[in-house]
């Protein structure tokens, strides 16, 4: 793909992102492209309650010479255009990676359920003061699990990433496998618009393979819903799960607004009622917040590795503020505000633990990584066993849970909404 950059952010040359009114199609869109030489690669419907009006936003291809910027003007002059904008291109944060202690034991203790796989290095899981930690600094998992561990029909949650290795040993068992699609026979047995697509959507290739070459996606995956009590590895928040992988980045983390939307469309068609986006830091792009504010998922969206104050530099997506997204800040062991961590004190709706997180990785392997991306999932796994627990709530009933349910902490009301930080067993009782 060519980029060129403007005025500060890459997007691809001569491709845009166009929301039509609405009305009819095809003959609109094929009269909207005929009029400016495009051809239309993508194609999305939107509507629903979040948004102002029913749209249609095409993922389009200028012809060779045009000059994007200009073309960008002239079509968002256009009376049939609701907004038109760059094919912006996105870089995944460089992961932070950090050592891993060895194991030690950990002493059960009553009203808790401690499954045989609960490392000692999941302090963010149950911290008993381990490793030089705060006791109790932790989601209160072991005192959740003692209620609810999930479900293997579950909700499905979408990992909206660099994919996941759906072959690890620790994680096959609570990957989402689609119905209706027979794996390998080079056919779209379920006509859902992609051929073999068995464990989710390669968004960035559009094709029926999500698996993580990266290594991040399925680092977040273990946090979410890592088999629980199997005698190996970690346990996740859910011990049993349904994941679905949407592979939005490619294994070098690069992606674009319309491999975020067709992972988006893809995630919300397909059934996913919560998603977990450990990614951001682009610009402002209304095709997404409107993407986002058209599923009825809950987005779990991470509040970035900056350190910097979003209620004054907005970061996105987490800054779109929708009913139907909830914004994630990182915690240390300590229970203090990791020193990368973005924050914002009416833009930032809850902490979780996000140093030293220890999950899986692909090729049957763990290890330890920092991060808001490391918080998301920890949020993300939540909404999953509240949904779980309680199928009948929707985005913003689980939403209420998840902040009602929070420790307030002391020192955090400057960085996130009420000074939240997740506790799983909160949840599950608000
Ligand atoms: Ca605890
Ligand atoms: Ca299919
Ligand atoms: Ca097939
Ligand atoms: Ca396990």
């Amino acid at each position: 793909m060519q980029t060129q950059t403007s005025p500060s952010r890459p997007f691809a040359a001569g491709e845009a992102i166009v929301a039509l009114r609405g009305g009819s199609r095809p003959a609109g869109d094929n009269s909207f492209a005929e009029k400016y030489g495009c051809s239309i690669q993508d194609c999305f419907e939107m509507g629903g309650p979040n948004l102002q009006s029913e749209q249609r936003i095409l993922h389009i291809k200028m012809p060779e010479g045009m000059n994007t910027e200009k073309a960008l003007a002239e079509m968002s002059k256009d009376p049939n255009v609701l907004y038109a904008e760059p094919n912006y291109i996105y870089q995944l944060d460089p992961d932070i990676a950090t050592d891993t202690p060895p194991a030690q034991t950990t002493p059960p203790s009553p009203g808790t359920l401690i499954p045989n796989d609960l490392d000692s290095r999941l302090w963010g899981m149950n911290n008993t003061g381990q490793n030089g930690g705060t006791a109790n600094a932790d989601i209160n998992a072991p005192e959740a699990w003692a209620i609810h561990t999930g479900r293997a029909d579950g909700p499905i949650i979408a990992v909206i990433d660099t994919g996941i290795d759906y072959r690890h040993p620790d994680l096959a068992k609570n990957l989402w496998v689609n119905p209706g699609e027979i794996a390998g026979n080079g056919k779209d047995d379920d006509g859902n618009g992609v051929i073999d697509d068995v464990f989710g959507y390669n968004a960035f290739d559009n094709s029926g393979d999500p698996l993580d070459g990266n290594g991040h996606g399925t680092h977040c995956a273990g946090t979410i819903g890592a088999v629980g009590n199997n005698n190996l590895g970690v346990v996740g928040v859910n011990h049993q799960a349904q994941m679905m992988a949407v592979k939005i980045f490619n294994d070098k983390g690069e992606t674009n607004s319309a491999a975020i939307l067709r992972g988006i469309e893809y995630a919300t068609k397909n059934g996913a009622t919560i998603t977990s986006n450990s990614w951001g830091g682009g610009p402002y792009s209304q095709a997404q917040r409107d993407a986002f504010a058209a599923s009825p998922a809950l987005h779990i969206m991470a509040a970035g590795n900056n350190g910097g104050d979003n209620d004054k530099k907005p970061n996105y997506p987490s800054n779109y503020e929708l009913d139907n997204s909830l914004a994630v800040a990182a915690s240390d062991r300590r229970d203090k505000k990791a020193s990368f961590s973005q924050f914002g004190k009416t833009t930032v709706d809850l902490a979780a633990p996000g140093v030293d997180i220890y999950s899986t990785l692909p090729n049957n392997r763990y290890g330890s990584l920092s991060g808001t991306s490391m918080a998301t999932p920890h949020v993300a796994g939540a909404a999953g066993l509240v949904a779980s627990a309680f199928p009948e709530l929707d985005a913003a009933a689980i939403k209420a849970k998840l902040l009602e349910g929070a420790d307030k902490l002391k020192g955090w009301e400057s960085f996130v909404v009420d000074g939240n930080r997740l506790n799983l067993e909160g949840a599950l009782k608000a």
